[in-house]
């Protein structure tokens, strides 16, 4: 495959002035009518006219009337085009129906939608599919479906036919279509500017009861990007459709949201809080594009990050605001360092802003993500909030309808500030996650931090420069006050110093508050330090991580050293779980442990070869005395978090559930499951009947309450991704690969249907010890439905070998057992771009 690199960037040779597209729709032979009109780009030198092209069928293609023939290549076609403004037409046909890739133009359920990023809208018609080459486009949408939506504003429609404008330029990217037999959730929306705005929720008929929930994130975030960022909505309508075969969680289409159906239908019955946060994180993630990735694009794929980072740095301050901002800081933190770090600390790890490609569908990354989004908020930490405002003001009036860079978005920082951030732009270029050494000095009523910063190689980087750290610390004094407030050490230097001068005595410091920086910090704080910092830090960030590390640690002397739980750190968490003036959802996080494959990161750093079963044992066992040692404060706290009022899943109610979701998992090992079993029976929400069941599959006590879920929630395809997902999530380890085999051959075993194929394989790699079990059956089992998915799906193939990304870190055996099944993979005939890619380099 051909490898494309940032530094061959070239503008297209032509602009486009603009499109219409006439769409005939037809399950396998659908038509597709272009006439687009191009003019020479005055930016650019070479004058080459040739479209992108997948997968059509070319019936005709004219240039100003009249027939021509084109040079037809591998990925698109090469014309004679005039060096001036001319009008090009072509008939192309494809087969919606036939296209399980999902990319494109596909079918799902009968309803015909589009997914056009990155490389989608190729395989619709010829067309510069580039995001640099933005333009108006008009579309006429021709079917007997009674629904058919495209971008922008309806312009007229008629019995089999509408016609949509979006008056706003976009990439081909942003292009989206739906027809089908569809019901609405209406609503309206008045903008600041007191626009008028229809809004709709678009499902299958029976799932409008489930849109509400949607329907409400969707005004709080119009209305908050509004407060926040001064960003109004800019069509008469907007609408989201639910699709259940889609490849990854939404699509932010202008004006024309498409989502996976889990990620916008949710109701009490049939969703858990952790499915509503989420659901109302994804649908401000989708809306925030319209300024951060629409109105203002890419220049190319490399810059992803400029739309993605942004965006999710965006949405998480978003879900700060609508919930509690310390526990949205460490959810986040958990994620960065469950998916983040091993990506960044592995063979795929690459910059912020990828260098080359191969594929750019394998590109939407945690690095791309959520790294790009701690990269901006490091910016906005460095810079103030008020200059962050200037900057970001500033970005949206400079760039507004451009498809641009990193270095526009830096420039507009620095032209805010004066502050020349050439060395903070290391932070886009250079991959890895850096660690950072800490020493202590206290003389004279002056105390030091010294900190040492170092990045290992990453593939293709061996030498890694210093890079701009905001350390945020606190120092507080041996009784618990604080004496010095949060401060922002920014470090540049490979080492540096600062000092705080005019204490009384030796301070005990609170570093990196808030997670200020995306590094893992390497201070061996004693024992008895962190269990002071649990009790007393005023930093919610820093209090949590204390506990995390004297978990984690505890965790390693049971695995390496085979000693018992430790009882000094488990009283002292005891007195925080029990404390009922904390918020419950902080309390359900300062009692959750460092996952399994975090402990095996830990050991793999430290030198020690991690063994999944002993990780999974001592896991075990710190839970079974976590159970026995608390079982006199479970009582309180079930009174605690009892919930009496109507259902919401707000901030209060869910926190409450989630550490009520923990104390249930305590009782359960203590009664065995009969207080799950009554839970479970009683459920009138999925949050507590999904916990019930977890706690039933965990105790080994779940066969009735299984058959019992299954027979009430068989017809509904989202709870039923949570069937079959938990049974493999939660199996015991020697079981998980059966189970997961198992469930393949269960009827509703739809493999094509990515939600579903990923409720099993993404529930077997997330059973740690369970897919490293010995004997290999995990991996082979991945291995063997990867290879099959890869002929009809690609992207979801190439992203779930991701299972195999941290495969060097465990012992020779599995070390060779998983590099024969990627080579296995990798040996695959016709094996695809995506996973091929992924698979070499996996394999390094
Ligand atoms: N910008 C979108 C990323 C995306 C995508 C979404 C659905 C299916 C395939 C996709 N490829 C790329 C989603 C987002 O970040 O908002
Ligand atoms: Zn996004």
């Amino acid at each position: 495959p051909q490898t494309i690199y940032l530094k061959d960037y070239k503008p297209f040779g032509y602009v486009v002035d603009d499109v219409h597209l006439t769409f005939k729709l037809a399950p396998n032979s659908t038509r597709v009518v272009s006439k687009i009109t191009f003019s020479p780009n005055p930016d650019a030198t070479d004058r080459q006219f040739r479209l992108h092209g997948e997968q059509l069928k070319l019936i005709s293609s004219k240039i100003n009337g009249s027939d021509v023939s084109p040079v037809m290549l591998d990925d698109g076609l090469l014309v004679d085009a005039p060096n001036e403004t001319f009008v090009w037409e072509a008939e192309v046909e494809i087969a919606p129906e036939a296209n399980t890739a999902l990319e494109g133009l596909y079918m799902s359920n009968g309803m015909y939608c589009t997914q056009c990023e990155a490389e989608g809208f190729r395989k619709i018609t010829y067309y510069p599919d580039r995001p640099d080459v933005m333009s108006v486009f008009t579309v006429r949408i021709e079917s007997d479906l009674p629904v058919l939506l495209s971008n922008g504003n309806p312009v007229a429609q008629g019995e089999g036919w509408a016609e949509w404008h979006d008056p706003w330029p976009k990439p081909a990217y942003l292009f989206a279509l739906v027809a089908g037999d569809l019901v609405n959730h209406p609503d309206r929306f008045v903008t600041q500017s007191g626009k008028d705005v229809e809004l709709n929720i678009w499902v299958r008929p029976g799932d409008e009861n489930k849109c509400a929930f949607g329907m409400e994130a969707l005004k709080a975030s119009m209305r908050w990007d509004e407060e926040v960022y001064g960003r109004e909505y800019d069509l008469d309508i907007f609408n989201i459709v639910a699709v259940d075969d889609f490849n990854m969680g939404a699509m932010e289409n202008k004006g024309l949201n498409i989502f996976n159906s889990s990620c916008v239908l949710a109701s009490p019955e049939t969703s858990t809080d952790a499915n509503f946060e989420r659901i109302e994180a994804i649908i401000a993630h989708e809306y925030f594009h319209n300024w951060t990735g629409n109105r203002i694009t890419c220049r190319d794929w490399f810059q992803l990050c400029l739309k993605e980072g942004l965006t999710v740095y965006r949405d998480s301050q978003f879900t700060s605001d609508m919930r509690s901002a310390p526990v949205k800081r460490i959810s986040d933190v958990i994620e960065l360092r469950g998916r983040q770090f091993p990506e960044d600390q592995g063979p795929l790890s690459h910059p912020v802003r990828p260098e080359s490609f191969q594929e750019i569908n394998n590109f939407y990354t945690a690095t791309v993500y959520e790294k790009g989004a701690e990269v901006i908020g490091m910016l906005k930490l460095l810079v103030g909030d008020d200059a962050y405002a200037k900057a970001l003001d500033m970005y949206f009036d400079r760039h507004d309808g451009q498809a641009c860079t990193i270095e526009d978005w830096l420039q507009v920082f620095e032209d805010a500030t004066g502050r020349d951030l050439s060395q903070f732009k290391r932070w886009y270029s250079q991959s890895g996650t850096p660690r950072l050494a800490v020493s202590e000095k206290f003389e004279d009523g002056t105390y030091t931090l010294t900190f040492k910063q170092h990045t290992p190689p990453t593939p293709g980087q061996d030498v890694k420069e210093p890079q701009v750290l905001p350390i945020a610390v606190g120092l507080l004094a041996q009784d618990g006050t604080e004496v010095t407030p949060t401060t922002v050490l920014e470090m540049t230097e490979a080492e540096q110093s600062f000092e705080f001068s005019g204490l009384d005595a030796k301070p005990i410091p609170s570093i990196l508050r808030g997670f200020s920086a995306p590094v893992v910090l390497e201070r061996t704080t004693s024992r008895e330090e962190n269990l002071f910092l649990l009790e007393h830090d005023t930093d919610p960030f820093n209090r949590w991580e204390a506990s995390r590390t004297l978990a984690r640690e505890g965790l390693i002397a049971m695995i390496t050293d085979g000693v018992g739980s430790d009882t000094l750190w488990l009283n002292a968490l005891k007195t925080a779980v029990a404390d009922s003036t904390l918020d419950p959802a902080y309390r359900a996080l300062l009692l959750s442990l460092p996952t399994q494959s975090e402990l095996a990161q830990t050991l793999f750093e430290q030198g020690v070869t991690p063994d999944p079963m002993a990780i999974w044992t001592a896991t075990d066992t710190l839970r079974e005395d976590m159970a026995k040692s608390w079982a006199d404060i479970l009582p309180a706290l079930v009174e605690e978090t009892k919930v009496t009022e109507a259902f919401k899943p707000d901030a209060e109610q869910s926190g409450k559930r989630a550490l009520a979701a923990s104390v249930l998992a305590m009782q359960t090992r203590l009664d065995g499951g009969a207080v799950a079993k009554a839970q479970f029976e009683t459920a009138d929400n999925m949050t507590l009947q999904l916990s019930a069941l977890t706690c039933l599959i965990q105790a080994d006590a779940a066969e009735d309450a299984l058959k019992a879920f299954y027979d009430q929630w068989k017809d509904d395809r989202l709870v039923m991704d949570k069937w079959f997902g938990l049974q493999v999530g939660a199996a015991k380890p020697a079981d998980a690969a059966n189970c997961a085999k198992a469930l393949t051959e269960h009827p509703d075993f739809d493999w094509k249907n990515p939600n579903r194929f990923r409720a099993v394989f993404g529930g077997l790699a997330m059973n740690h010890a369970g897919f490293h079990n010995a004997d290999g059956s995990g991996y082979e089992l991945l291995a063997d439905w990867l290879i099959k998915l890869d002929a009809k799906n690609p992207q979801t193939t190439a992203r779930m070998c991701t299972a195999f990304q941290t495969w060097k870190r465990y012992d020779a055996d599995r070390q060779a057992k998983m590099r024969a099944c990627l080579t296995r993979i990798s040996e695959t005939p016709g094996l695809s771009r995506d996973t091929t890619e992924m698979v070499s380099r996996l394999l390094g």
